[in-house]
């Protein structure tokens, strides 16, 4: 029982730890480890979700995303209409300086549409995140389990 505990233990230091080299920064803007759920087959939509942080003095703002990959990626936000859960779309997602702004599962979400091919387990999906001011940067969602509920930690 002890050396199982040691073991998961073990494994879970090696997983964040896998998560965290997962990040990318260019100006200032830091994505952090962005993951999307598999998907099954035959589905053509998905939602990806990625930390932000603007280390900057400007406000900065991602605007867009897209993907050779699928036929276009929207910014949605879930709200619940009394009780109804529905996807509003957004222009952008406002990041202020040193704000942390998470797109997580129930919240703001990159909703992808028209998905060519199936998010595997243990895959990656390139896409591109666009910022009002830092420009295009070049990403790889991870994609996790179907059940996933936050970036493996
Ligand atoms: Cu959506």
């Amino acid at each position: 029982m002890k050396l199982l505990t040691l073991l998961i233990y073990i494994a879970s230091i090696l997983l964040s730890g896998s998560a965290l080299a997962h990040s990318y920064q260019q100006g200032d803007i830091r994505i952090g480890h962005i993951w999307a759920r598999a998907t099954p087959p035959g589905a053509t939509a998905a939602a990806i979700y990625v930390p932000l942080l603007n280390n900057g003095k400007e406000t900065d703002s991602l605007i867009g995303a897209l993907s050779e990959l699928a036929s276009k990626i929207e910014i949605h936000q879930d709200t619940n209409d009394n009780g109804i859960m529905k996807m509003q779309k957004l222009d952008s997602v406002v990041l202020e300086p040193n704000k942390p702004v998470s797109l997580r599962p129930n919240g703001i979400h990159l909703m992808v549409f028209g998905l060519k091919q199936q998010l595997k387990e243990g895959g990656m999906f390139p896409l591109t995140l666009q910022f009002e001011k830092a420009g295009s940067i070049k990403v790889e969602a991870m994609i996790e389990g179907v059940g996933a509920m936050s970036e493996s930690k």
